[in-house]
Parts: structure tokens; C-alpha cells; sequence
């Protein structure tokens, strides 16, 4: 007898409920659950790859110990104790810790509450994540703008008249720092009630295709259009904060400050024509609602953390930052706000190159050099949990040379990847279904209030949670190393001690009564200032370092545009980084890794659509087949990432049947934000030439 579950799909930051059929242990469908108060039915082919993930005879089942050229079966028990005698001698002989954690754990509410434990048994402060090849810079604006990290601003598509998307593809991304399911719906809805999609991409991508307008930029210059749009609202006399008003510190300071900049240039720079830039502006400046949100495109680039300030400025001089239509801020089930702390940078550096601590980690650029570099304090054991960073991380290849040199590396990963090949261990957690699901970090930044607890589906066995293995590693370093053994709360009593402390005041059991959700109502407007975790309760419009930063901008728009060409990533909808290749119904259809480059580009080097070409930048070079495209603009070239699945010992048998290049061959660990630290993977010059 077949019966159906509900569940939400944990793969991407959508959180859509779906409807799991179950007979026995077998999954007959998956489907979208019509009744989900977030995502009302929405899914996309993801969804249906979940009992593919859970089914692949790929996927390992038990612990594996890397014997010679072999990776050998072995006990739980042996692996945590052979882990921990083994880190103790590591640190006996000098060397530190580290450790790498990478995006599923953000989908993955329990594990995270063990990562505390891990980096203490560690004792070390080299921790990296995928935050800072990521979002980095959307967290160190609202630290310093709001008081807080977290109090990330939500745009409220569903009621604006104006959704401006700068770098942000959510029709491929079901978009991100946005838990926004069925994007598709909802521009359609805006469009019918008479308001308009503007994207400001390089690419014309599958977003802009519904665009009312779609405006070509010039990879990196995201700065110059920003700017050149608050230039605009003044000189019309259009800047409006409106309730925001009193609660503005250093807002004419930061106008003033921009003020240095002329419209006609910071247009010629971008790329976008000045009449295009002002019409863009008279919209956002109209009165009506209006929400201006930037994403990959604008975070993982040179300017990221000027970006985001800029951006969030947009929003409070058009008066739409906390307001009904505009970037709002939500009353999450699990106030994520209220329980941590407000942020932190620089208060230690890296030991190589001397780069500031952020949010208490490192920014991933330094990861290979601390591991390459001799020395005291040398990383020499490394833990990685559900991260792959020599795909996902720049100059992967670097980084995948300096692993092979570790002495101890434990991956918690459930397939031998790119980056879990140099393990000596790889401890596997159970299927996805196997285990329970609870948004903590996405509901957060929902476009609707609401809380939605999954039970597991499948029975657990002889297999491990993520939480279960990360605590198990960190118990036996612990102990291994004479310090007590941590104090492990199993998550479900912590997840339902979050939600009782939450405003909401809600209980776990409370939130299991409701399979398809539990509604908290729409976002409302009026958060701030209450909201706000400055000490003062005030909006800091004039961070030093943004203002600061405005001069590096006035050096880069003084120089001649550099020729050639330069690239940018782009993602798949039947893809999600690096570790969704192995799902046969996902990655049917054309090889999908191809350099999209413009017709003139390609007629310039000769290069037909199909031909091979030889894609070479400062740091490596890869081979791949071109695909002549007039959806990215002239002087663009694009690749995906999470590709590249041809290298030795990867076991990914489907993956490797198309395994692609890995874009992050050619980005580099020297272009970086200096603000945040964060990598800048969009916009790495590049020469291409028929190979
Ligand atoms: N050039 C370029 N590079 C990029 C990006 C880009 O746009 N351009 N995007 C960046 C971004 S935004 C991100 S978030 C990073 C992602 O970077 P990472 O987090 O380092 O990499 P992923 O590809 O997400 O790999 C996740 C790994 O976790 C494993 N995994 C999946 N689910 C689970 C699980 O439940 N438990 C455990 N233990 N393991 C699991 C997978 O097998 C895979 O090996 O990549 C970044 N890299
Ligand atoms: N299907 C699928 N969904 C995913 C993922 C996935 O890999 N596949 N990854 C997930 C993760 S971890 C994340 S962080 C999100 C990311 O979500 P998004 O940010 O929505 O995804 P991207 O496709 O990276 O979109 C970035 C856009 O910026 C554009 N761009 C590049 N350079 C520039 C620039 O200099 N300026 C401007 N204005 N635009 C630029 C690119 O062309 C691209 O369209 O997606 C999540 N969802
Ligand atoms: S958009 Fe697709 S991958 Fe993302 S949560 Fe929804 S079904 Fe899952
Ligand atoms: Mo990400």
C-alpha cells in the first residue's frame, strides 16, 4: 500500500513542500504539495532527483579509510577513534586544525548546531565556509547598516509594482538570500497587475527572459549603475526615505559622497545607457512600491560589499527598505536575530597573507595557502562537512594539490568527490530521506512567515545523521586530546527550545501539527526601529569603509576599460553546484558546460558554435566547447560552475559520463572584495582561442 508524506525539499533555499509516495521504502513519486502554505504546489526537477540521491549505488553507506589506493570499509566506532588518536598526533607534532564547511549544512538545521563542538575540539580559528565564495557581503553591510548580520531584507515581490533584479537569476537559482518558491508565478503576477521586472545582468538568462526590461552590464561595474541611480533620484529631487527619515544616520553624508560621481560616466563605464539608467530611476523614485535585490553577480565581485551597501541605500532613498512592496523584514518562527551574535571582523587575521577574520571565519581564498605554507600554526588536519571546495572554491586547483599534502583529512560526504578524494576518511550520512528537516536559516529570510517541521521518511538503521557524525568527530578529537567531552543536546530539544524563545513562542509539537506548514502571516512593515540592533536604533548609512571604498571605485572608473574578455558563471536549473551531476533523469540533455560567448566575439577568433576552445586566465586553463551565443553580451564569456568531474578517483559514475571543466580552474584566489574577503568569481579576465 502505497502512502504519501508530506516533507519540504531541502536541495535549494525554495523550501517547497512536497508530497513524498512512499511504498515501503520505495519512492514511487514526488511530487509538489498543493497545500504547502509557502510554496502552493510549486517544484522544479530537483525535487523528483531527492530518491535518486537516496537510491545511488554511488552514494557510500559506511565509513571509508583510504589504504594505499583503496578506500576500505570500516566501523563507525573505528573511524572516530582512529580519527581522534590520529588528530592528537597531528597536534602533538605542531600542526593545527581546520576545518571546511560548505552550503547543504545551511539546509541542514542540526548539523549546524554541531559545527560549535567540532571547532572547539579542533581548537583552532582556521574555519572557512562556502560563505565567503558566496554571501558574505549581504551579512557585513547589515552588520554595520543594521546592527546585525542576520537582519537580511527580504523583497516583498508579491505586492511591489517595481522588482528590480541586479546579478540574481532566480529562475534558474529559485533564488537566493530569498526563500521565494515559484518565482515563476509570482513575476507573472506583478506583470499582470501592472508592475515590471527590470534585470541588470551580462546575460540575458532565463530571468531577464521575462523581463519588461533587461539591461546588458559590464561584468564588475555594478557600482557605477548603482551609483549612477541614487544620482538620478537626486538630481529629480525624488530621494524620499519618507517614515524611514528620522531614523537615518549619515544619510546625507553618504548622498554627498556620491555626489562626486557624474551620471554620463558611471554610464559609459556600465555599460548602460544614461536614458536607460534615469528611466530605471524614475520608476524606483515613483512613490509606489518598489524593492531593488542583488545577488550572486553583485556579491562575488571586486565591489560586493559597495554593492550591497548601494543597494540597500536604493531602497531607503526610494523610502522601500521595510515597507509593504519593498525590502522587508521578517517574524521568523525561529528569530535567528535575537539569538546570535551581531557580527564580527577582523579580530584575528590569517596567518599567511594576514587577512581579516569575518564573522568569525576566514575568508576561503586563504584556505590553500595555509595549507601549502610551512611553518607554525600550518594546517595539517582538515575536517570538511558537505563541501566540495576544489570545485567550488577559486583556483580549486591549487587547493586540490595542497590537500593531498595534509596529514589527516576527514570529509563528512556521502559520495568520494573531487575534494573527498584526499580524505584519509569519509564518514557518509544517512539519505536524504532518512532524516528530519527544519528551515532554521531560510524561513528567516521567507517571503512569507511561516515554520514547517519534515519527520524523517525512512528509517534510520545502522546509518548516521550529519549531526550524529560531526558530533562523534568531535568527541573523539576531544577526547583524544584530554579535554572533556562535549556537552551534546540532540537538536530536535534544541530546535524546539529556538521556538519557544522566539517571539512566536511556538513548540515543536506545536509546529508537527501542521504537515503542509503552519502560516504566520505575510510579512508586515513598521520592523524598524525596533528591529534594529544598533545600539542607537539608527540606520548607519555612511559606514566608513563603504565611503572609503568609494575612492578605490573613482581610481577603477579612471582607468581605461581593460580589452579582452571576461568571464562570469551562470547555474542550471536541473543542477545545484557541484553535487547534483550524479542523477541520470538531472543531467540528461546537452552537455551543459559550455563557454557561451557572443557571435562577434567568436567571428573575432574564429570559433564556430561546438568548436573546442582553450580558455586560459593568470592562474590555469581549460578546454571546453564553445556555444555561440548572443544571450551574453560582447566581451562576456560564461561558464558554469560545479563542473570538472574528470578528475582522478572522483567515484561519480553518472557525473563522470559528462564531467565538464570546473570554471574555478580559471577564477583566482587574488581577486577578492578587500572589504569582506570575499571571493570574486564573476568577472575573471581571460583570453579564449580555437583550441
Ligand atoms: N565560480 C563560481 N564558484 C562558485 C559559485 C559561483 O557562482 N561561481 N557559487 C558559490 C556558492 S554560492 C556556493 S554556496 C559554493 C558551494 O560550495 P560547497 O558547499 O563547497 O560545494 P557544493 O558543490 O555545494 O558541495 C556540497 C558537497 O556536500 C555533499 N553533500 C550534499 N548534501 C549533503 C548532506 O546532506 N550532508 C553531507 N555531509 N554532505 C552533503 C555533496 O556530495 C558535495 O560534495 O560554491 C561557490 N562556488
Ligand atoms: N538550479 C540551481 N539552483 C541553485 C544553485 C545551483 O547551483 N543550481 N545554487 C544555489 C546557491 S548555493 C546560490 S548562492 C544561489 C545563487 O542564486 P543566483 O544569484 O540567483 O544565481 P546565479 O545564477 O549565480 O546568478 C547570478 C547572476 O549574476 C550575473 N552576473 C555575473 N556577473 C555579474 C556582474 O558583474 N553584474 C551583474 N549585475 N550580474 C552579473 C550572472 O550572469 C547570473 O545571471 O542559487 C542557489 N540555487
Ligand atoms: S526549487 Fe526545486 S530544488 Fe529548490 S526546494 Fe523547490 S523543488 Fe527543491
Ligand atoms: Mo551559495
Amino acid at each position: 500500500m502505497a502512502q504519501v508524506h508530506t516533507r519540504t525539499c531541502h536541495i535549494c533555499e525554495a523550501n517547497c513542500g512536497i508530497l513524498v509516495e512512499l511504498e515501503g521504502e520505495r519512492v514511487i513519486s514526488i511530487k509538489g504539495d498543493p497545500d504547502d502554505v509557502l510554496s502552493r504546489g510549486h517544484v522544479c526537477p530537483k525535487a523528483t532527483a531527492i530518491s535518486d540521491l537516496q537510491t545511488d549505488p554511488d552514494r557510500l553507506r559506511a565509513p571509508v579509510k583510504r589504504v594505499g589506493g583503496a578506500w576500505v570499509e570500516i566501523g563507525w566506532e573505528q573511524a572516530f577513534a582512529e580519527i581522534g588518536q590520529r588528530f592528537a598526533s597531528v597536534r602533538a607534532g605542531g600542526g593545527a586544525g581546520g576545518l571546511y564547511v560548505g552550503n547543504p549544512t545551511a539546509h541542514n538545521y542540526s548539523v549546524g548546531m554541531m559545527v560549535g563542538h567540532l571547532k572547539k575540539a579542533l581548537g583552532t580559528r582556521f574555519v572557512w565556509s562556502a560563505s565567503t565564495v558566496d554571501q558574505i557581503p549581504h551579512q557585513l553591510v547589515q552588520y554595520w547598516m543594521f546592527g546585525h548580520n542576520a537582519l537580511f531584507p527580504v523583497a516583498d515581490i508579491d505586492r511591489t509594482e517595481t522588482m528590480l533584479i541586479v546579478g540574481g537569476n532566480p529562475m534558474a537559482s529559485n533564488g537566493s538570500v530569498w526563500t521565494v518558491p515559484g518565482i515563476r508565478h509570482r513575476i507573472a503576477a506583478l506583470q499582470a497587475r501592472g508592475g515590471e521586472l527590470i534585470v541588470v545582468d551580462p546575460r540575458r538568462t532565463e530571468t531577464a527572459e521575462l523581463a519588461d526590461r533587461h539591461l546588458f552590464i559590464r561584468p564588475g561595474t555594478d557600482p557605477a549603475f548603482l551609483i549612477a541611480l541614487l544620482l538620478a533620484l537626486d538630481e529629480t529631487g525624488t530621494v524620499q526615505p519618507g517614515r524611514l527619515a528620522p531614523m537615518l544616520e549619515g544619510f546625507d553624508e553618504a548622498l554627498a559622497a556620491l555626489r562626486a560621481f557624474e551620471i554620463a560616466v558611471l554610464a559609459a563605464h556600465c555599460g548602460i545607457a544614461e536614458a536607460d539608467i534615469r528611466a530605471v530611476a524614475a520608476r524606483l523614485g515613483s512613490g509606489a512600491p518598489a524593492a531593488v535585490y542583488g545577488r550572486m553577480g553583485v556579491s562575488v565581485a571586486e565591489f560586493g560589499t559597495l554593492n550591497h551597501w548601494l543597494i540597500q541605500l536604493l531602497n531607503i532613498a526610494t523610502g522601500n527598505l521595510d515597507r509593504v512592496g519593498g525590502a522587508m523584514f521578517t517574524h521568523p518562527a525561529v528569530d535567528v536575530v535575537g539569538m546570535t551574535g551581531a557580527g564580527t571582523q577582523g579580530r584575528f587575521t590569517s596567518r599567511v597573507s594576514g587577512m581579516a577574520e569575518i564573522m568569525s571565519e576566514l575568508p576561503v581564498v586563504t584556505m590553500a595557502e595555509e595549507i601549502a605554507t610551512p611553518g607554525d600554526g600550518q594546517v595539517r588536519a582538515l575536517v570538511t562537512i558537505a563541501g566540495n571546495p576544489v570545485l567550488s572554491c577559486p583556483d580549486g586547483a591549487a587547493l586540490d594539490e595542497a590537500l593531498e599534502t595534509l596529514e589527516l583529512m576527514v570529509s563528512v560526504d556521502m559520495y568520494v568527490t573531487e575534494t573527498s578524494r584526499h580524505a584519509h576518511y569519509i564518514l557518509p550520512p544517512c539519505g536524504p530521506l532518512q532524516k528530519d528537516h527544519y528551515p532554521l536559516f531560510l524561513g528567516a529570510i521567507a517571503v512569507r512567515n511561516y515554520a514547517k517541521y519534515s519527520p524523517p521518511l525512512l528509517p534510520m538503521g545502522a546509518d548516521k545523521s550529519d549531526w550524529e557524525i560531526v558530533a562523534g568527530v568531535a568527541s573523539a578529537m576531544a577526547m583524544a586530546e584530554g579535554q572533556p567531552a562535549p556537552n551534546i543536546r540532540h537538536p530536535r530539544d534544541t530546535l524546539d527550545h529556538m521556538l519557544k524563545q522566539s517571539p512566536h513562542a511556538l513548540t515543536l509539537e506545536q509546529v508537527e501539527q501542521h504537515p503542509h506548514g503552519l502560516d504566520l502571516g505575510e510579512l508586515r512593515e513598521g520592523r524598524f526601529p525596533e528591529r534594529l540592533r544598533t545600539p542607537d536604533k539608527m540606520i548607519r548609512c555612511a559606514p566608513e569603509a563603504c565611503i572609503g571604498d568609494l575612492g578605490r571605485f573613482a581610481e577603477v572608473l579612471a582607468e581605461a576599460p581593460a580589452e579582452g574578455l571576461v568571464l562570469i558563471g551562470r547555474r542550471h536549473i536541473r543542477s545545484n553546484n557541484s553535487w547534483l551531476h550524479n542523477s541520470k533523469r538531472l543531467l540528461k540533455g546537452p552537455d551543459r558546460c559550455t563557454l557561451m560567448i557572443h557571435p562577434d566575439d567568436a567571428e573575432a577568433r574564429g570559433i564556430g558554435d561546438g568548436a573546442k576552445v582553450t580558455v586560459t586566465s593568470r592562474v590555469g586553463e581549460v578546454t571546453v566547447a564553445a556555444e555561440v551565443t548572443d544571450a551574453v553580451m560582447p566581451g562576456t564569456v560564461s561558464l558554469p560552475h560545479g563542473f570538472g568531474h574528470g578528475r582522478a578517483g572522483v567515484q561519480l559514475s553518472v557525473a563522470r559520463e559528462k564531467p565538464g571543466v570546473s570554471l574555478n580552474d580559471l577564477t583566482d584566489r587574488r581577486r577578492f572584495d578587500p572589504l569582506s574577503g570575499n571571493a570574486a568569481l564573476n568577472g575573471t579576465p581571460v583570453t579564449v582561442l580555437a583550441a
